[in-house]
């Protein structure tokens, strides 16, 4: 089994020296090799020699995705690109791309963080673990990818997309993990449905899902369907890609990896810490890093920390699962809602299918929000009368839930659009 001990189940005292020392190497390395730091650095006075605690940490400077684009492609690279052996880079669909890059090292170290969540879920070198991330720019292929080789599963890199082949895959190979973003995870799970298949004809026994936000309701619907242990698992692809957290079979929060990032969660508009154990904005500086080390990178992933120690035994503090970006915040008559909250409501009434979308609009300063929801067949050619009891009954439950007012339409079933990746949950009309 894969399994590190003495950084998992690390005391807090150990822990906090050996950050301190990683922070001093990466903010040397910084300072010394890439020139956005140094410059910053020498404005607000930050002498890297003299950092002698963590909690000289809040003098540093924040990084944007904005400083990302702004030194595109390569100009915060910290070693030269000849000690670079993998490039990765995010799809940039809301702007100019950013590109990462990894030393062997990084890579190294990568793909043992990945270990250390597929362990930490249930996986052994007896799985056959299937790969349904995209293999690309990507980093969720690729990086699943090799942390699965290293904890010794066979590993199948059938990369996302081509439903029918994957399930046929999965009974043909006995695929015992499937690895995927949650919503493809539930397409999947549809086609299983459809086709008539017999789970107890496959092997299936986890799935390891991240890449996008899902919620518990979401998490319990995948975990029936497919009958198997469901676990989150979060990253960005400025801090490394996937491998950043992960549940534990406990499924109580995912387990940072504290001692390759120091997180923080401040207030997103004073940018001051948040109390502990409250909800903010997720910020993390890596701790060993050599390619591409980021110092306070915002990461605009909304959680908080879970003090509580967790019953595997494992010491590195959770977050809890994201419960969106704040910028997919909608404020809705003056009220903060995220995606998720409503997606954990529809789930629960009855006759709805687990597919939504919501529609954006803007009504002088305020968002209008309305909720698509795709219902069960037999409802959706019923009398008008019922279909309105039901969007009654779902505006009442969010009315309740969120405080205010949303609109619902009822769907046909596979009317909205399916995801073979992250889903496209709204559809901001905003700045058309
Ligand atoms: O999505 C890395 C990844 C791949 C993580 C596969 C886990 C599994 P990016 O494309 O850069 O990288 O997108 C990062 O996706 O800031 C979050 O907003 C969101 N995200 C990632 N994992 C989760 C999760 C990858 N488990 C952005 N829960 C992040 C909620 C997630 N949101």
């Amino acid at each position: 089994m894969y399994w590190e001990e003495d950084k998992e189940c690390i005391s807090r005292a150990d822990l906090e020296q050996l950050q301190l020392e990683r922070l001093q190497a990466t903010l040397y390395r910084v300072a010394t090799h890439v020139p956005f730091y140094r410059k910053k650095f020498r404005e607000l006075g930050i002498d890297p020699e003299n950092f002698s605690s963590l909690d000289d940490l809040r003098q540093l400077p924040f990084t944007t995705k904005q400083d990302l684009r702004d030194n595109y492609p390569y100009d915060l690279f910290a070693v030269p690109l000849r000690e670079v052996v993998r490039i990765h880079a995010s799809s940039g669909t809301t702007g100019q791309a950013t590109v990462v890059g990894y030393t062997e090292n990084d890579i190294k170290n990568w793909s043992k963080l990945i270990a250390r969540i597929l362990t930490a879920a249930g996986v052994t070198k007896d799985d056959v673990v299937q790969i349904a991330f995209g293999y690309g720019l990507f980093t969720g292929g690729f990086g699943l990818h090799y942390g699965a080789e290293r904890v010794g599963a066979s590993v199948i890199p059938i990369s996302s997309g081509n439903s029918k082949r994957q399930i046929q895959i999965m009974q043909d190979f006995r695929t015992t993990a499937l690895v995927c973003t949650p919503s493809y995870a539930l397409l999947l799970a549809d086609v299983i449905e459809e086709q008539g298949i017999n789970l107890a004809s496959m092997s299936l026994k986890y799935g390891l899902f991240g890449g996008e936000p899902w919620s518990e309701a979401m998490r319990n619907e995948i975990q029936d369907k497919l009958s198997i242990i469901a676990t989150d698992n979060y990253g960005l692809s400025e801090v490394m890609g996937p491998g950043v957290a992960g549940e534990c079979r406990e499924r109580k929060g995912l387990h940072l990896n504290e001692d390759h990032f120091l997180v923080e969660v401040i207030d997103p508009d004073t940018l001051e810490p948040v109390a502990p154990g409250e909800i903010g904005e997720l910020v993390i500086t890596t701790l060993t890093k050599e390619a591409f080390p980021v110092i306070r990178y915002r990461t605009r992933d909304l959680t908080r920390l879970i003090a509580e120690p967790c019953l595997c035994g494992r010491t590195l503090t959770r977050m809890e699962r994201v419960l969106g970006r704040t910028d997919d915040m909608l404020i809705i008559k003056g009220v903060n809602v995220y995606p998720s909250q409503i997606e954990e409501i529809l789930f629960e009434v009855e006759g709805t299918k687990p597919h939504y979308q919501i529609v954006v609009e803007r009504e002088g300063r305020l968002d209008k929000a309305t909720v698509l929801v795709e219902v069960v067949e037999s409802l959706f050619f019923d009398r008008i009368a019922k279909q309105n009891e039901l969007i009654d009954l779902i505006k009442k439950r969010l009315a309740t839930e969120l405080g205010i007012g949303v609109e619902v339409k009822l769907v046909e079933e596979k009317s909205l659009e399916r995801s073979e990746g992250k889903a496209k949950r709204i559809i901001d009309k905003r700045e058309l």
